[in-house]
């Protein structure tokens, strides 16, 4: 048998391009690995820093009925974080490094959520367009090729749609309301229609890893083509809201079967992604917060496993 790292690699990439989904203990390239645990981290904290702008409005929701979706929406936030720590540590990586990464700085979560949720109306724009974005990514990611990953996103995409489906019912029950409410609705929408847009990562010109990431089928789609499908089923939804997409360019275009946008303000995007944007720092801040003060949570719940351990090894 020949073990050689060139026909490893050759006989992972065969792997791939026959459709095999590739499991923990494989052998796989310590790039594959790096990629995935960065890709996988990234969404998990994406996941858990994304519950705190939606947290800020669980007590201030407008009746039962929404307080209970939106904190349902909240805990399923928890949840999907938790799939996706626990599918990065089959790649060898602690949990507690994975904090410590988010928590320096050193790993990234998505751009999104440093920017601040003002009116009640934004936990329907929250909804519906970037639960709507992160769908679109994530039903391509249900293909992935790294099993754990690909098994986690099947459930969160089911989940997601119905985050989905309560931003865009908030969406028409104010843009049907008063003049007022139909306001806050247009506003939010002019607020995060072009940071949604940002999600699906830069052009594909400037991204660094898809090239790769789809050699590996990790990716199954660009982020150009992702944000194109994003755009294509949500500008007809907004029209269906009576509401404005606030870009001028913004047209059906017959030739190619998409809608034609105007430019993304890329500088914008860089300066969220490097630390700049209106909330990064109260993000990290409240994340940081949290773990310390959850120190006493984890110290019981070790002691209590070491308890249990012993009582078990006595019998
Ligand atoms: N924000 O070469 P690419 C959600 C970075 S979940 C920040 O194109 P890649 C649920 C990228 O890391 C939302 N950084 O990278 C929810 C790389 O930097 P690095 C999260 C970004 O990985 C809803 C550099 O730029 N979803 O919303 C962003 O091939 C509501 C070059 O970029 C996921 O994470 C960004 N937007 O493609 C929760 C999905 N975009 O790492 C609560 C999984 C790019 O080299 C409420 N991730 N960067 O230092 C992916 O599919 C990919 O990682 C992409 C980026 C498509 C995001």
């Amino acid at each position: 048998m020949n073990l050689s790292l060139e026909n490893l690699e050759k006989q992972f990439q065969d792997r791939i391009d026959a459709g095999d989904n590739i499991e923990p203990k494989d052998w796989m390239p310590e790039k594959y690995r790096k990629t995935h645990i960065r890709q996988i981290s990234q969404h998990a904290h994406s996941e858990i820093v994304g519950m705190l702008p939606e947290g800020n409005w669980i007590t201030r929701a407008p009746s039962l009925r929404r307080k209970v979706a939106l904190l349902a929406k909240v805990q399923d936030e928890a949840g999907h974080g938790l799939y996706l720590y626990s599918a990065a540590e089959t790649l060898g990586i602690s949990r507690d490094e994975l904090f410590n990464q988010l928590h320096t700085g050193k790993a990234k979560y998505s751009s999104i959520f440093n920017y601040p949720a003002v009116t009640w109306a934004d936990m329907g724009a929250i909804g519906w367009l970037v639960d709507g974005a992160a769908i679109i990514n994530q039903v391509m990611l249900t293909r992935t090729s790294y099993g754990p990953y690909a098994r986690a996103m099947v459930r969160i995409c089911k989940e997601e749609s119905f985050h989905q489906r309560q931003g865009f019912e908030i969406m028409l029950t104010l843009s049907k309301g008063t003049a007022e409410q139909k306001e806050m609705a247009q506003d939010a929408l002019d607020r995060w229609w072009w940071p949604s847009l940002m999600m699906f990562g830069p052009t594909d010109a400037a991204s660094t890893h898809t090239e790769q990431s789809m050699k590996w089928k990790i990716k199954r789609k660009t982020n150009d083509e992702l944000r194109q499908q994003f755009i294509d089923i949500t500008a007809p939804q907004a029209e269906f809201l009576g509401l404005k997409i606030p870009d001028p360019a913004l047209q059906w275009n017959e030739e190619r079967g998409h809608y034609d946008f105007g430019e993304i303000n890329w500088d914008e995007f860089w300066q969220v992604v490097k630390g700049y944007g209106p909330c990064n720092k109260e993000r990290i801040n409240a994340r940081v917060k949290a773990w310390d003060e959850g120190a006493w949570v984890r110290e019981a719940a070790l002691a209590y496993a070491e308890k249990k351990d012993s009582i078990q090894k006595a019998i």
